[in-house]
């Protein structure tokens, strides 16, 4: 780099208080997850997971679904975990051998997958199975066999696994568990006498109350529609609760409860597939979605995210996804692409850095190919990073001189594939190019 170029880098670095980055990267899809699918794929679960605990490894993104991957000469399918540090997928010794549908991280480091399979890595075992940090372990005899599967997975505050899905597990004691059923690492237990049909998605809230949600009118033999709460050893109704099956349930900042799923309305309330508990009342956020929800989260500022099979959000364009910022519904940019073709988002995940994962049937999102696991984040803050995607490569070269070719000796903001003027000087001139050029010579 010049001396020149040099001192004005550092000058725009003090005043900023960080290096120079561009004005127009705001948070967008991004491309570089680096996923070698193998064909096609759908993602059903994601979770976080620190491998190491405390030790140097950072959290990791971990994927399950039905899907194969491939890093170097390892093959493995179903579940896979990357680690957003050196962008490199692991595998979990090899394959598991059917379809994932939720991921847990115990308090130990362990991780509990469930969903409709019989093997994993070559251990036999019945649609749930515990990776110890070596090997994939049965969890008793397992749950359920046939059509039977787990849809979801909790944790309880005194580490005792929870299992909801569409089963009926017979127990040592003679009697059943149906539909949710609870590991305490030893053998299965039932949760007082269960719900009458499928649990689709569990809840351990921050003051630690179980909440089951899915496709029952009825839990621990008292009426409860669709969502109910595991409180003083007796399940609860929320009310009169959603008119129609409940896929994911999360917790707002204030402690509320937010329902997602298929329905119109809870309680009485017109509230198109998503709908808040305040613990008294259910109401709507804004109108809505047009079609189903299948997962909603709770990000950083408050913020819910939701995605589903919708195309609008409160009558507004949000394709497969969107945010509500506490009052209203927004876009991601484009959304997900996939208008004539089957697309949907049937899992989200939030990462320590503010990157949103989005996991379902996703050909594409604003003209970058997924398939199957969408990243939404802040650009690298990079001068040659032009076209602020989650990658600095040939791309950004050519775009920067397509544009710096049209806009040299051009007034700041200029081009249509980025801003030439990269070192926000107001101008466009060589130092601009040999800028970029220092920034992509040196990969950032
Ligand atoms: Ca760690
Ligand atoms: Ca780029
Ligand atoms: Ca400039």
């Amino acid at each position: 780099m010049s001396e020149n170029a040099l001192r004005r880098v550092a000058l725009i670095a003090l005043a900023c208080g960080s290096l120079p980055t561009f004005a127009q990267c705001t948070p967008r899809w991004l491309n570089g997850v680096g996923i070698p699918w193998i064909g096609g794929g759908v993602v059903d679960a994601l979770t976080t997971w620190d491998p190491d605990g405390a030790g140097p490894e950072p959290t990791h993104l971990v994927v399950g679904g039905d899907f194969g991957v491939v890093e170097g000469s390892e093959v493995f399918g179903q579940i896979a975990a990357w680690n957003p540090v050196t962008g490199t997928w692991r595998g979990f010794n090899g394959q598991i051998t059917g379809h994932v549908h939720s991921i847990v991280a115990m308090p130990n480091g362990d991780l509990v997958a469930g969903g409709r399979f019989w093997d994993a890595g070559g251990v036999p075992v019945s649609n749930v199975a515990r990776w110890d940090g070596a090997t994939w372990n049965p969890l008793g005899t397992g749950i359920g066999e046939g059509a039977e599967l787990v849809y979801a997975l909790a944790v309880l505050p005194n580490g005792d696994l929870v299992a909801g899905g569409n089963f009926y597990l017979p127990l040592a004691d003679g009697t059943e568990a149906r539909f949710i059923a609870r590991w305490d690492g030893t053998e299965w237990h039932s949760i007082d006498s269960q719900m009458n049909s499928w649990v689709t998605s569990l809840l351990v809230t921050s003051n630690g109350t179980l909440v089951a949600g899915g496709n029952f009118d009825a839990a621990g033999g008292h009426s409860a529609d669709r969502i109910a709460l595991w409180s003083e050893d007796e399940w609860t109704s929320l009310g009169s609760g959603p008119n129609g099956i409940v896929y994911s349930i999360t917790e707002m900042e204030n402690g509320s409860l937010v329902a997602a799923g298929a329905f119109s309305e809870a309680g009485g309330v017109a509230t198109p597939n998503i709908a808040v508990w305040d613990g008294t009342s259910w109401t709507s956020l804004g109108s809505g979605t047009n079609r189903r929800v299948d997962s909603v989260i709770s990000v950083s500022g408050g913020h819910l995210i939701a995605g589903g099979h919708f195309q609008t959000a409160n009558g507004s364009a949000a394709h497969y996804i969107a945010r509500w910022d506490g009052s209203a519904w927004l876009p991601f940019g484009s959304g997900i692409s996939g208008v004539g073709t089957v697309a949907g988002v049937f899992a989200l995940v939030e990462m320590p850095n503010g990157d949103v994962f989005a996991g379902g049937s996703i050909p594409s999102a604003q003209g970058i190919a997924f398939k199957g696991l969408a990243r939404w984040g802040e650009p690298l803050a990079c001068l040659s990073n032009y076209n602020c995607d989650g990658l600095i490569d040939i791309i950004d070269f050519l775009d920067f001189l397509d544009d710096f070719s049209v806009c040299e000796q051009a007034i700041s903001p200029c081009g249509s594939l980025g801003n030439a003027d990269v070192n926000s000087d107001g101008i466009v001139d060589i130092l601009d190019f040999l800028d970029f050029l220092d920034s992509y010579s040196l990969g950032c």
